[in-house]
């Protein structure tokens, strides 16, 4: 069967307005930030023939949890900036093989480009995500600029940083009624930093990764892409009156109890203060 010309794949043109976006945001700058998206075979098929193998990719973990699944990533070194113009040198599809210990190269990463040296994140976290929430299908990494400044200047404490990123836009606390998980400091790229933000991905859809950026997961695109421009907008919030000389009057916990229940979220126990 004659095959669709690859660059028309809903997936592939996703991926080309995202990482366009992110980059005019400012928080991929550089190779800065990675995605992986989790795609169907029956998405794939139209487009690519997933017995030709174009070459076979070694990692450095054992993936075999995700033995056959396919995924479009972004490139290890790539920068968001030029994925729109160069598709096929900056993402790629991969099948993660049956052993787990390698990946089967279909398109793209051109050459002999490499998936994200983050993919020990991604992968371990598609992995806790998709036990949570089978449908989970995104993970994506930036350096969200004012969530990666409050790193620096808000104590990271899980609970105090996700109230008052929940205070600062009525919005948080209906899209992230969950909060937001925090890890130490960790050398990014490395088998730990992938399993202690598979940890945190058991209980929370965004991770902060202090001095460096934030993770976020998701179903679809929007709701990654959504999650961490709330996240962010609340830290720019927070900056702004941190600059404004800090908080005279704020959103009381009873009214945040008061939104969770007209909108029907229920927020993480523990995290308001109401009886
Ligand atoms: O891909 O953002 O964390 C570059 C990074 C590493
Ligand atoms: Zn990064």
């Amino acid at each position: 069967m004659k095959k669709i010309a690859i660059l028309q794949a809903p997936f592939v043109q996703e991926m080309r307005k995202t990482t366009a976006n992110l980059y005019r945001l400012g928080w991929d700058e550089r190779n800065g930030g990675n995605i992986s998206y989790l795609l169907k075979e029956e998405e794939v098929t139209p487009f690519l023939n997933v017995e030709e193998v174009i070459r076979k990719i070694p990692m450095i973990f054992d993936a075999s949890e995700l033995a056959g699944f396919y995924f479009i990533v972004t490139g290890s070194g790539k920068y968001f900036k030029n994925v729109t113009d160069e598709p096929s040198e900056n993402l790629g599809i991969v099948r993660v093989a049956q052993d787990g210990k390698s990946l089967d190269l279909l398109w793209g990463l051109d050459n002999f480009a490499t998936p994200t040296s983050e993919l020990p994140s991604h992968f371990m976290s598609h992995i806790a995500r998709r036990k949570v929430d089978p449908e989970n299908r995104i993970i994506m990494h930036n350096h969200a600029s004012h969530l990666l400044a409050m790193s620096f200047t808000h104590e990271l404490d899980e609970r105090k940083f996700t109230r008052t990123l929940w205070k600062m836009c009525t919005e948080c606390l209906v899209v992230f009624p969950e909060g937001i998980g925090i890890i130490p400091w960790m050398v990014p790229g490395t088998n730990e930093i992938g399993k202690a933000t598979s940890e945190k991905m058991k209980e929370n859809r965004l991770v902060l990764w202090p001095q460096h950026g934030i993770y976020g997961a998701g179903r679809d695109m929007d709701e990654v892409f959504g999650l961490i421009e709330t996240a962010e907008k609340a830290a720019q919030v927070y900056t702004y009156v941190c600059a404004q000389g800090g908080v005279k009057q704020t959103i009381s916990d009873e009214n945040l109890q008061r939104l969770a229940k007209m909108f029907g979220v229920e927020p993480r126990a523990g995290y308001l203060d109401v009886f």
